[in-house]
């Protein structure tokens, strides 16, 4: 099933009508036969601890994101992978709705970065090929900036980040256009949320090659909308997709848990990875 949904169909599972009964632990436990069938095909590499505070103690793989109603800046709302700043970036993750918006507002958008690129004009995938871009956790979870995740995450009563954040020291390369592992196909790999530069160019020259591959990101045609209903759980192939959490009714409170799986090193189309042996001091707070 996990093939289908990762390599032969789109990358994104959607398991409705689950038991209202679900509990975290019941949530942990589905991803754990993910990870041990991810193993046996030499994916898997065990569950991600998120960046915030656990908000189950006896839980802590739980991600709980809340969304307090009227909040200006919401969690996961602008374009990214889940956790690109590491130098083993995430396979798939696991979100399961617990309060839910209205069906059909507040949505979780998805875009296939696959299909992205594939629609490039040959010239621009040529251009783009060789390209490496600086992956920031402290962008997104950086103080002093009004609009990233950390400012999301202070708008929360409950949300909170962990003390003890190494990654926010420092930023990793990875390549723009990553092959995915099992597939092969080449993906877009880079986002507002999380990228900072392009290696080896200009300031000006990098925020204008990122402007076209995030506006080709975001074109409505690579772009999956799924809206949320009571006891859902949506899965998703990280390497496959770049994802959004809509926003489009902040009146609404919205509570959703996620819990991740870590996958490889992002290699290029030549099959190597920078993030081990790339590492710059961290960017500053920001967002594209
Ligand atoms: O809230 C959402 O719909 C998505 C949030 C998000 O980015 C995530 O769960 O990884
Ligand atoms: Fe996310």
């Amino acid at each position: 099933m996990l093939h289908q949904v990762s390599d032969e169909g789109g990358g994104i599972l959607v398991f409705t009508n689950q038991k209202p009964t679900m509990t975290v632990h019941d949530h942990v436990r589905f991803v754990r036969q993910m990870d041990a069938y991810c193993s046996s095909l030499g994916h898997g590499e065990g569950i991600e601890l998120s960046v915030a505070k656990p908000a189950y103690p006896d839980a802590p793989e739980v991600l709980e994101i809340v969304r307090e109603a009227d909040a200006a800046v919401t969690f996961g709302e602008n374009w990214h992978s889940d956790h690109s700043f590491h130098e083993r970036t995430c396979s798939f993750s696991v979100l399961r709705g617990v309060e839910v918006p209205t069906c059909g507002i507040n949505d979780t958008l998805f875009s296939s970065t696959a299909d992205a690129f594939d629609a490039l004009s040959p010239t621009m995938q040529e251009l783009l090929l060789d390209l490496r871009v600086y992956h920031s956790a402290n962008r997104a979870y950086g103080s002093g900036h009004a609009g990233n995740s950390f400012a999301a995450m202070k708008k929360t009563k409950t949300m909170e980040l962990r003390d003890d954040l190494e990654i926010v020291k420092h930023d990793v390369l990875h390549p723009l256009v990553v092959a995915h592992p099992t597939t092969g196909r080449k993906t877009l790999f880079a986002s507002p949320t999380f990228s900072t530069r392009i290696d080896g160019m200009h300031d000006e020259e990098s925020k204008a090659i990122l402007k076209i591959v995030y506006e080709q990101i975001a074109k409505p045609e690579f772009c999956t909308r799924v809206s949320w209903r009571p006891n859902q759980v949506v899965m998703w192939d990280n390497r496959l997709l770049a994802h959004k959490g809509l926003a489009d009714d902040v009146s609404q409170r919205r509570v959703m848990h996620r819990v991740s799986l870590r996958g490889s090193w992002p290699k290029n189309h030549r099959g190597v990875s920078f993030a081990r042996d790339h590492k710059v001091t961290a960017a500053a707070a920001g967002l594209f």
